[in-house]
């Protein structure tokens, strides 16, 4: 199969803001009968945007739905150990960097194992609702050990998605095999459509018996990969791409990638930022590959929009990660946890769990809907603003978490015409133990220096008046709201005192992607 032509010549990250933003506004707006491929829907899409049985399969999905994700939990197990390429932003002795950001997997385990563990953490989680298997190699590369896990799984615990990553080499040849087992779910990380690209993301891969090195090894790998999309789409399976964005060597060839995958009908396209910490060991880190800032990311996906449709809210998770995106609580599902635990796989309790969750996920709409009614619609000199807010959560769709336990914070731009998750970003709790830690809070304020306010539940003085010398409003009147009934209302009052005169609408800087904020849950 021929594989798709490069990007186009050389552009900057600020040539690509603006096609960016001129893109988005030529397509803006969800469609009725919108599927893959719709410019503006994304994995912000609701039940509105997409044929029924696609809302059934991703509904309640946290990484196929940004909506699900407040919501819905997901877990990994790390039964893959093995890798047939190489990555230049991967380390063996760490997590596959596909889905997983590197730190060390606490247990390597073998599908039975992974079962008593889905079924543990299922009766304690029951907005667990799927299960996916991302590592620490690669799934497909450690096919018996993956289709096991599946099978025991898809037996005991019905109702729970599979779903599964890939670097997408063995794909084509188990394709068979992943519908045989329902998996309605598939990534393939695609980083380039361009072997001349591709040479410098993989030094080789283990193909049909041999290793291949330089530019052929990328023809292969990217030949494999689209074919594999290709086959899946034939088939009805949700594929998901997965791009790892390296500043210098495929940004802008991913505007490339992103219409190469819509063609060949991905659902989504996520662009997520390279890992590359020195203290990873990879070559990319070692060598002083540096990984995009929040606006240089945000400029790249803004320019694929028109084509696939994009994910932003990926936490780029362990091999063995459990919870919410955002949050790992595989430390309290260790082997030796788990014997302890009386596991009671209670099928009923989840359905009536979920069904709790579908009722406040619909209050959840119907606010945003009204906020929305609400914002001024008469033409003045705010109607054009558009700001990034930073938002602390804990799930549930609100504003419900503390200034100071903040792991992440969560990006949402806002206008008047909508509020939308476009990203978030790790930061460092600041309350340590009952106390502020003022040494925190620089490296807070750089992780959010692109907002102009932060919507939290609660907030101390002192960071308070620190958030506001650096620009940023600190918000705590919406404290256990709905999001974006939150953001909508308080835009509506910030467009309202720059009316007036009360303050100045001013343009913000850029902010720094924190790496690794988790890193210590790995050991
Ligand atoms: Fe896991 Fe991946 Fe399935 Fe999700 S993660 S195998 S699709 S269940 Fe999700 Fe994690 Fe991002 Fe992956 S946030 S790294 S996109
Ligand atoms: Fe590492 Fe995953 Fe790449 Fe394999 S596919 S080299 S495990 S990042």
């Amino acid at each position: 199969m021929s594989v798709a032509s490069p990007a186009t010549a050389h552009i900057s990250f600020a040539a690509l803001k603006a096609r960016g933003s001129a893109q988005s506004q030529a397509t803006s707006g969800c469609g009725a009968s919108s599927g893959a491929g719709k410019a503006s829907c994304g994995s912000s899409a609701g039940p509105s945007d997409m044929p029924p049985e696609i809302w059934e399969k991703v509904k309640n999905h946290p990484c196929y739905s940004e909506e699900a994700h407040h919501h819905y939990a997901r877990m990994h197990v790390a039964v893959a150990p093995a890798c047939n390429i190489q990555c230049n932003y991967c380390n063996r002795k760490y997590d596959c960097s596909n889905e997983s950001r590197p730190g060390v997997v606490s247990q390597k385990l073998t599908p039975e194992q992974a079962v008593r563990k889905v079924l543990a953490v299922a009766s304690e989680i029951p907005q667990m609702t799927v299960l996916g298997i991302a590592g620490p190699g690669d799934a497909l590369a450690n096919p018996k050990k993956t289709f096991t896990t599946f099978g025991l799984l898809k037996e005991q615990a019905p109702d729970i998605k599979l779903c599964l990553s890939t670097n997408g080499l063995a794909l084509p040849d188990m394709v068979d095999e992943i519908c045989r087992y329902n998996i309605d779910h598939v990534t393939i990380t695609i980083n380039m459509v361009d072997p001349a690209v591709g040479e410098k993301i993989y030094p080789w891969i283990f193909y049909q018996h041999r290793r291949i090195t330089g530019r052929e090894a990328s023809r292969v790998l990217t030949e494999r990969q689209l074919l594999g999309l290709e086959m899946l789409t034939r088939r009805g399976v949700l594929t998901k791409i997965n791009s790892v964005l390296i500043p210098g060597v495929n940004d802008e060839h991913l505007i490339a990638v992103n219409r190469a995958v819509k063609e060949r009908g991905a659902f989504l396209h996520n662009i997520m930022p390279l890992i590359s910490e020195r203290e990873h060991g990879t070559y990319y880190g070692l060598t002083g590959q540096r990984g995009p800032t929040a606006q240089e990311l945000k400029a790249v996906q803004d320019a694929c929009m028109g084509g696939a449709n994009l994910m932003r809210h990926c936490r780029q998770c362990r091999a063995d990660a459990v919870g919410l995106l955002g949050e790992d609580r595989s430390e309290e599902f260790t082997l030796e946890k788990i014997e302890q635990k009386s596991v009671v796989y209670d099928l009923d309790k989840r359905r009536r769990y979920q069904l709790e969750v579908e009722r406040v996920r619909q209050a959840q709409r119907e606010a945003k809907a009204q906020a929305l009614a609400a914002q001024a619609t008469a033409e003045d000199v705010t109607s054009g603003i558009q700001v990034l807010v930073a938002v602390a959560t804990k799930g549930a769709g609100k504003v419900n978490q503390h200034f100071g336990h903040a792991e992440e914070f969560q990006i949402y731009e806002v206008s008047a015409t909508q509020a939308a998750f476009v990203g978030h970003r790790r930061v460092d709790h600041y309350c340590q133990g009952g106390w502020g830690e003022d040494d925190q809070l620089p490296s807070i304020i750089t992780a959010i220096n692109d907002c102009h306010a932060v919507l939290v539940a609660k907030i101390g003085r002192c960071p308070q008046d620190e958030l506001k010398a650096a620009g940023i409003e600190a918000v705590e009147q919406y404290a256990h709201e709905f999001i974006e009934k939150a953001l909508l209302t308080w835009f509506a009052d910030y467009r309202r005192r720059v009316r007036e005169g009360a303050i100045e609408h001013r343009a913000r800087g850029d902010a720094a992607i924190r790496q690794g904020a988790f890193t210590s849950a790995a050991a």
